[in-house]
Parts: C-alpha cells; structure tokens; sequence
C-alpha cells in the first residue's frame, strides 16, 4: 500500500503552517495515519542543517554563497527523505509536508537566480524522483504575506530569508506561478488571502477529492491486470 505525500509551498507569511497543521488534524480525526513535517528539517540532521542555513548574520548566521545555501537545503532534504518520507509512505501514510522542491526552486532558482536546469537535477539526486502527489501553493501578494509576519512590528525572528528584499520575494512568488503551470494537475494554487477557515475549507475539499480519487483507482488495479493479462 502507498501513501499519500502533500506539501504546502507558497511566500512568506502565506499561512502553511497554519493549514498544515489543521490539515493534519482533521485528516487524523477521520481516521487517517498523518506524519506532518517541515522543511528545512523533519529529521536530527535536517533540523541541524536548518540552524545553519536559516540563521541571520545579526543572530549569528554564518554567510554562505547561493549554491552553497542551495546544496545545504538540498542535503537535508536528501535525509528528510530517506529516514522519514519515503519510509512513511511505504508503511502507507499521509505526509504531510510544509516545504519540499518547490521551494528550492522557487527561492534558490528564482530568488537568488541559480541555474534551473542545475537545481531540479540537485533535486532528483536527493529525492530519488520522489514528488508529491499534491502540492498545495497556497498565494497571496508578496507585501501582504510580509505584514501578517511582521507589519506590527512582532512576529519571528526574520531568518535570513525574510530579510531579503520585497524584489527577491516577487520574484519567488513569480517562480512559484511558472512551477504551478509547468506541473500541471498535481499542483494546486490555492487562493490564500481569505481568512483562514475558508482557505482550510478549500484545501479539505482538495485533498479528499485526491483521496477518494486515489481509492477508487486502487480498487480498479486488479480489474485493469485481469483484462490487459499483466501479472
Ligand atoms: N527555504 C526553504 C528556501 O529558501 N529553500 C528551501 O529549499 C526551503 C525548504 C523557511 C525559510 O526557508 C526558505 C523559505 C523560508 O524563507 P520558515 O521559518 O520555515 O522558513 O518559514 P516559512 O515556511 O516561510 O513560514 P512563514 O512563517 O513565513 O509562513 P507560513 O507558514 O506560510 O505562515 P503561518 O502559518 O506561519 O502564518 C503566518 C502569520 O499569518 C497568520 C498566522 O496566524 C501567523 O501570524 N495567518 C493568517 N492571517 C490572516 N489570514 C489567514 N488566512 C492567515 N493564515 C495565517
């Protein structure tokens, strides 16, 4: 039995935890084994990576280049995978998973202006070819998504990706669109501006149509191996 394996991507501020989170709740109160996780991170290694990576110079980041930021979260996703991902999915779980590729190629691609090609082959190398069955782009204006974390002047520590321009976050948002066009049906955008039970309403009804489609197709597998002869 294979599981179901969802992200979430989007901008900053955009609410993926938040919907993460209570997507993971309510799948569990009907009954499904969830394993809800983040990225960078999920996993001793990854979580450590995360540190290093996310760390502004002002709390004592350390600098790194673009292609070295991109390789470190490509690496800790490489471990994410390997230990917690692919192993959940086998056992026939939901993952549940609040970052994945899209966001290297959406902030070290269109963000930073890494080479494409170069990143989505980095990607496969860590992953195995692993994608999600369904990412979730939940979008909202980059300035709006920048308030909700920080315009009362609260919010997180900015890590050093908050502190990038609001041109660089354009530009990722931008990035985020192109990936959802090129990928076709398996990525989603949800529109994220709306208050936050709404949005839950529109990825629940996402992720169960996914979810009784995938049944339905499971019960057809033996019917199809019967009629086209296959073992
Ligand atoms: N990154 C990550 C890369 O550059 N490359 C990679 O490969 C990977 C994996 C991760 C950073 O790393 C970068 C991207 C990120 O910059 P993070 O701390 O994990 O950093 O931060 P984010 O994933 O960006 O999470 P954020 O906290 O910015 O935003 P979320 O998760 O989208 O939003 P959330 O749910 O925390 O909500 C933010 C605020 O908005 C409110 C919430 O209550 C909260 O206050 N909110 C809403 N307000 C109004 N209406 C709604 N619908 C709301 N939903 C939430």
């Amino acid at each position: 039995m294979q599981g179901l394996f969802v992200s979430f991507e989007g901008p900053e501020g955009a609410g993926k935890t938040t919907q993460a989170r209570r997507l993971a709740e309510d799948l569990r109160s009907e009954g499904h084994d969830v394993v809800l996780t983040r990225e960078p991170g999920g996993t001793p290694l990854a979580e450590a990576v995360r540190g290093l990576v996310l760390r502004h110079a002002e709390s004592g980041g350390v600098p790194m280049s673009a292609a070295t930021e991109a390789l470190l979260f490509t690496a800790a996703r490489a471990d994410h995978v390997d230990r917690l991902i692919r192993p959940a999915l086998d056992a026939g779980r939901v993952v549940i998973c609040d970052r994945f590729t899209g966001s290297t190629l959406a902030y070290q691609g269109g963000g930073r202006g890494l080479d494409a090609d170069a990143l989505t082959a980095a990607q496969e190398l860590a992953t195995g070819g692993l994608r999600p069955d369904l990412t979730l782009l939940l979008d909202l204006p980059v300035r709006d998504g920048l308030d909700r974390r920080f315009g009362d002047g609260e919010g997180d520590t900015p890590n050093r990706m908050d502190a990038e321009s609001e041109a660089f976050h354009e530009r990722v948002r931008a990035t985020y669109h192109r990936l959802a066009a090129a990928e076709g049906s398996t990525w989603v955008i949800v529109d994220a501006g709306r208050p936050p039970v709404a949005v839950a309403a529109a990825i629940g009804d996402t992720v169960r149509s996914v979810l009784r489609n995938r049944r339905t197709s499971d019960r057809r597998v033996p019917h199809q191996a019967v009629e086209t002869g296959r073992p």
